[in-house]
């Protein structure tokens, strides 16, 4: 009923704004889709291919995509780009000796064409863990201040408890104009 309901609003609203959720496999982009759409956590298996869910928020439509990240898929991303809004990148925080690679695909997404105007928001994801890294430090080690040509914004998570996950929401939200 409540997807019926939320098609019937997008035929109204004609505005389905379109997301890809990338990251390195393991970094949680699967669990944060589906804390997001169903608030719990579902036992996920690496994404093969890519999982696509409708989420409605806030009387905002949008269409999530969530793309396998294991090193053979990763040369796929770029089949998702066009019509893309916002990317979300997911980072696990506690995978200090890959943050190099997430750097890599991120500024090699950032030069792509189909992103011109897309968003990023990064989630540092898996804060529970002790001595994760912080956004922070994520931030710095991404130079993040040196991306002048998209917006982007960071933010702290855990994708279990769905902690953060709202807050990275509520600026993509700012960023639409309605
Ligand atoms: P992916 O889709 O990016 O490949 P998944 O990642 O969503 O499949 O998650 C990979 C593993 O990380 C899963 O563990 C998941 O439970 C765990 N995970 C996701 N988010 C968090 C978090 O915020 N904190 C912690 N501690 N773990 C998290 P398993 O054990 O099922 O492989
Ligand atoms: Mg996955």
């Amino acid at each position: 009923m409540g997807f019926l309901f939320s098609k019937i609003w997008s035929l109204f609203t004609n505005e389905e704004h379109k997301v890809i959720i990338v990251g390195l496999d393991n970094a949680g982009k699967t669990t944060i889709l589906y804390q997001i759409l169903m608030n719990e956590v579902v036992h996920t298996s690496p994404t093969i291919g890519s999982n696509v869910e409708e989420v409605r928020w806030r009387n905002i439509q949008f269409l999530m995509w969530d793309i396998g990240g294991q090193e053979s898929l990763r040369s796929s991303w770029s089949t998702y780009y066009a019509g893309t809004e916002f990317v979300i990148l997911v980072v696990d925080s506690t995978d200090r000796e890959r943050l190099h690679i997430s750097k890599s695909e991120l500024y090699q997404m950032l030069a792509n064409e189909d992103l011109k105007h897309a968003a990023v928001l990064l989630y540092a994801n898996k804060q529970d863990v002790k001595g994760s890294m912080s956004a922070t430090e994520i931030s710095q080690q991404l130079n993040l201040t040196s991306v002048k040509d998209h917006g982007w914004h960071i933010q702290a998570c855990c994708a279990l408890t769905g902690e953060g996950l709202y807050q990275g929401l509520e600026w993509i939200g700012s960023r639409i104009k309605r």
